[in-house]
């Protein structure tokens, strides 16, 4: 049969279905905790036995063993604490005994836990336990030091509904799911691929490897709960994985999701990475080069030596019941036409491959991905995600004194770019957003930000939509710009454009009478006068309407734009 769950026994904390409704009454009185995306994910495979043999989060004497030992206080291997960080408020008033509910972000209740422990505990000396770090670049310890409660709750879990998802019902199974469907197929041996990435030929080829070394079906599990910030969305790598699906020849594979929360720990998240897939039927697991690192940190080091991982796993892999398979570096060989490991390749042999630095490269230069390193279908659809630069979205962002000009420029420059007809453009100039989208807003600090972050929103989903938005505001505080900027790169492009028309030359110009009014005080706050305004420190363009007319003023734009290859030049 196939190996059996770490602990013996799988674990299931679902109530069966006549207790349901029962607990959810229950559920309704009690004090709830809306749990974070990490703690739903960690809810997820508590409650149906991924993390067998652990009942829910773990108790303070079982923390303090695995922070210490990476074994729980019976003993058996558990390289990484799973618990529920709460904030003081909602500690307050909570003692030993309690039932508290669990709640999703939509306020449903998925689970009762009775407390069992309750402590404030050092996240400082966790972070140096369980990642061996102190360094927030490292994302297990950003969220330890800076995201994470400072209480803990400790104690078992009764479920009353299972995380709801709504995408790729078909392939995610729980342990017990999943262990009936390979046993159906009759496999006994599977060996495990664990994966935050989209996967390409060479990783097809390394599954194949480890298939016919080790006689086992292969199960690609990749992770689609908590990844890297900044990994491919898990919708498109899915849609990958199942176009490579297709590409295997009569092989045993599987493809089944795994909604975990990554920490990023390197070698302990590895050995739990394995844990997780015996608990899932696995007999065989791949450990990577630098398996589940963290990347560099602010001193542009690894986190971990790039072997380590594969070693902890390895130096467990009896005591656990699950072997490692180190992952081969394999190489496209031309002459054959076909994949080899990597030492395998004669001397004289053309060897071919990618790295993942250079495919991004050739994604956002819209440039060739080539066949023999990954399946055309692979490629559309992270072409589809990742088009070339002139087809993503992109903010050009104005900003300057009143009367400096911005909004001319803008309006001439909306103008050209409809004229050019390349691209789908919105114009959020002053007047128009005030008018509408921050009807009521006044002059204060307040105010002001709450309308730029406002158009800051408003332009990252027209960016998000590949379109461009150009927007003509004052915006005179440069932490407020700053935060537009976070805002819109999550979704595409931003310009900062200053117009540095200084104060005297808009208030000679004084188009709309407003200056004189300022200085006769009639208008109080008024920027420049009587209001602050930071200019950019480093701003994409600076446009100063003294030297440069608005239609130079456009050339100037376009020709930034084509450079950066956001516009296909004319
Ligand atoms: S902000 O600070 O970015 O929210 O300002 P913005 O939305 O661009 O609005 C600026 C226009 O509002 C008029 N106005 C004032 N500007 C600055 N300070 C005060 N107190 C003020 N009161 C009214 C002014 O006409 C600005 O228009 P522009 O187009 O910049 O000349």
């Amino acid at each position: 049969g196939l190996n059996p769950p770490h602990g013996g026994q799988l674990v299931n904390r679902m109530a069966p279905a006549s207790e349901q409704a029962a607990l959810q009454r229950e559920a309704a009185t009690l004090p709830g905790w809306s749990l974070n995306h990490r703690q739903l994910c960690d809810l997820e495979l508590l409650l149906n036995g991924g993390f067998s043999p652990l009942q829910g989060f773990l108790t303070q004497t079982d923390y303090e063993s695995v922070l210490s030992d990476m074994r729980l206080a019976n003993g058996l291997l558990w390289p990484m604490p799973i618990t529920l960080d709460v904030s003081e408020d909602f500690a307050r008033g909570l003692n030993v005994g309690d039932r508290i509910a669990l709640r999703d972000p939509q306020g449903l209740n998925l689970a009762i836990l009775t407390l069992s422990d309750l402590w404030r505990p050092d996240r400082l000396l966790e972070a140096r336990q369980v990642f061996d770090s102190e360094d927030p670049t490292h994302p297990g310890v950003a969220y330890l030091l800076e995201d994470s409660g400072p209480v803990y709750l400790g104690g078992t879990l009764t479920g009353i509904q299972a995380p709801v998802h709504h995408d790729f019902q078909a392939l995610r199974q729980g342990p017990a799911e999943l262990r009936r469907l390979l046993a159906e197929q009759g496999w006994q041996k599977v060996v495990a691929f664990q994966t935050r990435n989209p996967m390409h030929r060479a990783h097809q080829e390394l599954t194949r490897q480890a298939a016919r070394q080790t006689g086992a079906a292969i199960l690609i599990h990749p992770v689609v709960g908590q990844t890297r910030p900044g990994d491919i969305d898990h919708y498109t790598r899915v849609r990958c994985y199942q176009h490579l699906l297709q590409r295997y020849q009569g092989e045993s594979v599987r493809l089944s999701l795994l909604p975990l929360a990554m920490r990023m720990g390197g070698p302990a998240e590895a050995l739990w990475h394995a844990i997780i897939r015996k608990n899932f039927g696995a007999s065989h697991f791949i450990v990577g080069r630098d398996h589940a690192g963290p990347g560099k940190n602010a001193l542009g080091e690894d986190f971990y030596g790039p072997y380590e991982a594969q070693e902890l796993v390895k130096a467990h892999a009896d005591e656990l019941g699950i072997e490692m398979v180190p992952f081969r570096k394999m190489v496209y060989v031309a002459q054959r036409g076909r994949y080899l490991p990597a030492e395998a390749a004669r001397s004289d042999e053309t060897v071919l491959s990618l790295s993942g630095t250079e495919l991004r490269q050739r994604l956002k230069q819209g440039e060739e991905i080539p066949d023999w390193f990954t399946w055309p279908e692979v490629a559309a659809e992270l072409r589809h995600r990742h088009p070339p630069r002139h087809r993503q979205g992109i903010t050009l962002f104005f900003t300057g004194l009143s009367g400096s000009g911005k909004s001319t420029i803008a309006e001439a420059l909306n103008a050209r770019l409809l004229e050019q007809g390349q691209r789908r453009t919105t114009l959020l100039d002053g007047d128009v957003v005030r008018r509408n989208l921050s009807e009521g807003l006044g002059f204060s600090r307040e105010d002001r930000d709450r309308n730029i972050l406002r158009i800051a929103w408003v332009a990252s989903q027209i960016s998000r939509h590949g379109g461009i938005a150009i927007c003509a505001q004052i915006a005179p505080y440069a932490d407020t710009r700053q935060r537009a900027r976070a805002m819109v790169e999550a979704e595409g492009g931003f310009v900062e454009i200053h117009v540095s028309t200084p104060l005297a030359t808009c208030e000679q110009r004084d188009r709309k009478g407003l200056y004189a009014l300022a200085r006769a005080g009639k208008i109080k706050g008024f920027t420049g006068i009587s209001d602050p305004y930071e200019p950019p420190k480093d701003p994409e363009l600076t446009i100063d309407t003294r030297d440069v007319s608005p239609d130079a003023a456009v050339d100037q734009i376009i020709h930034y734009l084509e450079q950066a290859g956001y516009l296909r030049p004319r």
